[in-house]
């Protein structure tokens, strides 16, 4: 039973014992309910205190039972909140470290409620498209009234417990020993004469509630406009503070069984468990030793080097920062100074960190002190020549131990790897300008990479707040083998019909941050023509439509020359269509006789979606990814892929991969038609019946 059930002189001790964070799986919750049955049968007990063992009171309701039978098998949550509310002797909930979604409304249904300071309390339910489920939406409100609860049930964000120690949830702040301040606490109420409070008796207090829901809605709806839970919430606020307790529950429940079901749900427990899993490596145990990482080097100050040296900088490792000439150094620091200095306007940093950080740099323009660092980043010059004479020359000064790390986004590891005579001590690190911000950090495991740099790497990148996933070493690793064959797709589209405008606007509607033209002339065209060249030689086979480099031919290279698949107005960074470069694709598709049509957007969604998921099937067949969420976690965290639809392998699974596989022959049939080889993989599991994750 995931329950403990102790007596200490007429207290009944009941604790949760279901690691990692106590979730309330039917386990738990049958456990609970033997408990409060079992402390109201013995005449000794007096009161009973609630706890959780080890890192949480708890974390919610189990998320591995969500649609299974388990989650609605009795007793369900509602049913245990119920038995605890309904308990002739006092429950007190002894709150530590977590009590989160379900956790939270467990202890709302107790009596009394004791927290231990620096606890997370919170309803984040929302965050996985759902709403609290198990009276959260009703009795918060009366706990801490309508605003500060309404907030927490919308954002789902967490508040530590000592902000929240008067504001009506807590009977008491532990500083000290909770249990012991629990037990004392509930001596005393199990000597008072019942009946004991409950929440859900409290009345919600609010001058103008109506007024206050009808901005809230308001203010939400911008918010939330992919995501129907937040909105739901509010639904079921409201209808408890206008018809009552019992309404409001039911309205709730109602709420919850409607967003469980929603692909946007699906798609957020979908990312949620995704994070989590991208940590793990499925042949490096998870307790494989890490190495110690005290000291950090970076390569490069340029815009990556520097982005990255703040990642670490931001979590309090220093970092020696290594550049060939003063100036390029001096202009790296300044980039970093100018970062913090816009953080510290925003209000995002505190002053006085700002230094801090700035101390942390040891600016140098010698390899010989890069020998102490544990982790030594470069971020040099994308050609295989530079990237040689670098880790050559790190092979000499760096410390036995040391983790070799490569930054490139394109450049094969195991080449550089085989530069030094330490190739199980490199490893790629691809960061993602900018570097500072985007969470996204691929990990490219070189053939020879040992597994505990690995585990190193993969825990470090927690401790920087990247999300890393691991790939394998293949032209584009993830994330930029995938975006070519979408590139490809876009650029075919505008051959055969489609102009920029539209493809970027079909697909911005679909819910990607920004199309591809809008995208390339943001980071450059320049860089996708470069990568094309080396293309055309390496893969001579893989053929483009020449459109780009046209483009490119004119000097158009996007934002930064003025001028791209858009016009730009200086100082505005608003794309405006071309009409020169509408027409010049007209003149394209003539002179490549492809005779102009209407594609519609359904088409270019399918085209550019159903691109990456062609090619996310074959890095999976080929091991370059080990797990389908993987590759929906680059593309959510690196890639401006719609939250709200998972990731583009869980979007293929709601499409259903039977027909990806139909849509992918089509177009296999269809002008341009080769670049379409289906992967077998998707037709594999077709024939199953199956999805990418399950
Ligand atoms: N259910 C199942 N597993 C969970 C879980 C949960 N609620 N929370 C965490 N885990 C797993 C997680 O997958 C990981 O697994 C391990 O625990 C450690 O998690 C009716 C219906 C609690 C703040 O949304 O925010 O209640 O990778 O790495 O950094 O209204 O986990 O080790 O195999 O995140 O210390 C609402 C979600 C549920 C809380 C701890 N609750 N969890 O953070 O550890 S819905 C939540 C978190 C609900 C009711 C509704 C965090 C944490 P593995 P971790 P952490």
């Amino acid at each position: 039973m995931a329950v403990d059930y102790t007596t200490h002189d007429g207290v009944a001790v009941i604790t949760l014992n279901n690691p990692p964070v106590n979730g309330l799986g039917l386990s738990t919750r049958a456990g609970i309910v033997e408990g409060i049955e079992r402390a109201q049968n013995d005449p000794a007990i007096k009161a009973i205190v609630l706890t959780g063992a080890g890192k949480a009171f708890s974390g919610g309701a189990d998320i591995t039972e969500f649609n299974t039978p388990k989650a609605t098998q009795e007793p369900t949550l509602a049913t245990v909140i119920k038995t605890v509310e309904s308990s002739a002797k006092p429950v007190v909930a002894a709150i530590h470290s977590v009590a989160m979604g379900g956790g939270l409304e467990l202890a709302l249904g107790a009596h009394y409620r004791i927290a231990a300071p620096g606890a997370q309390i919170a309803l984040p339910e929302v965050k996985l498209g759902i709403l609290p489920g198990a009276g959260g939406t009703q009795r918060l409100p009366r706990a801490i009234g309508l605003e500060a609860a309404l907030n927490m049930i919308v954002s789902g964000a967490p508040v530590m417990s000592q902000q929240l120690a008067r504001s009506g949830l807590f009977d008491e702040l532990a500083e000290g020993d909770l249990a012991e301040a629990a037990l004392a606490f509930a001596r005393k109420v199990g000597a008072k004469e019942g009946p004991h409070p409950k929440v859900r008796e409290r009345k919600i207090e609010h001058p103008n509630a109506e007024g206050f829901i009808q901005f809230a809605r308001n203010s939400v709806a911008t918010l939330a406009k992919n995501f129907p839970a937040p909105l739901k919430c509010i639904d079921a606020v409201e209808a408890g503070v206008k018809n009552g307790f019992d309404k409001g529950l039911a309205v709730e429940r109602e709420c919850f069984v409607a967003l469980v079901q929603t692909p946007e749900s699906r798609a957020l427990r979908h990312a949620f468990f995704g994070e989590r899993a991208a940590s793990k490596i499925p042949d490096v145990p998870a307790d494989t030793p890490v190495r110690e990482i005290r000291q950090v080097a970076v390569i490069g100050a340029g815009t990556m080097g520097g982005g990255i040296a703040m990642n670490f900088i931001n979590a309090g490792i220093p970092v020696t920062l290594l550049e060939t000439k003063q100036e390029a150094l001096d202009r790296g620091l300044a980039t970093i100074r100018k970062n913090y200095e816009a953080s510290v306007k925003k209000g995002k940093l505190k002053p006085e960190a700002l230094e801090e950080r700035m101390a942390l740099i040891t600016p140098t323009l010698s390899y010989d002190d890069l020998k102490n660092a544990d982790l030594i980043v470069e971020a040099v010059f994308e050609e295989l020549g530079v990237k040689e004479q670098v880790f050559k020359r790190l092979d000499e000064v760096a410390k036995s131990g040391a983790i070799l790390a490569s930054n490139t986004s394109t450049l094969d590891v195991d080449k550089i790897a085989a530069f030094t005579r330490r190739p199980q001590d490199v490893v790629g690190m691809h960061f993602f300008s900018p570097a500072n911000v985007m969470k996204l950090l691929e990990v490219v495991r070189g053939k020879e990479t040992a597994k505990d740099v690995l585990a190193t790497v993969m825990k470090l990148a927690k401790k920087i707040k990247k999300t890393a996933v691991v790939s394998g070493v293949c032209d584009g690793f993830i994330g930029n083998r995938m975006i070519e064959q979408y590139i490809r797709q876009a650029l075919f589209m505008l051959e055969e019909g489609a102009l920029p405008a539209q493809v970027d606007r079909a697909i911005e509607k679909f819910g990607f941050a920004m199309g591809p033209f809008r995208m390339s002339d943001l980071a450059g065209n320049d860089i996708g023509w470069a990568i094309r060249k080396r293309r055309y030689q390496e893969h001579p086979e893989m053929h483009y439509s020449k459109i780009a480099d046209r483009l490119c031919e004119t000097g158009r290279f996007g934002q930064k020359t003025g001028g791209g698949w858009y016009d730009y107005k200086a100082g505005d960074r608003t794309a405006y269509p071309s009409k020169l470069v509408d027409e010049m694709i007209v003149a394209h598709s003539k002179e490549t006789n492809t005779q102009r049509r209407k594609i519609g957007d359904d088409e270019i969604v399918e085209r550019l979606v159903f691109a990456l998921v062609n090619e996310g099937a074959k890095i999976l067949e080929e091991g370059i990814a080990s797990k389908a969420s993987d590759i929906d976690m680059v593309y959510l965290t690196g890639y401006g892929f719609p939250l709200y639809r998972g990731g583009p392998m869980l979007y293929a699974d709601t499409v259903g991969l039977y027909n990806v596989e139909r849509a992918i022959r089509r177009y296999a049939s269809q002008p341009n038609g080769d670049a379409w080889q289906l992967a077998p993989r998707i037709a594999e599991l077709a024939a199953q019946g199956r999805g990418f994750n399950g």
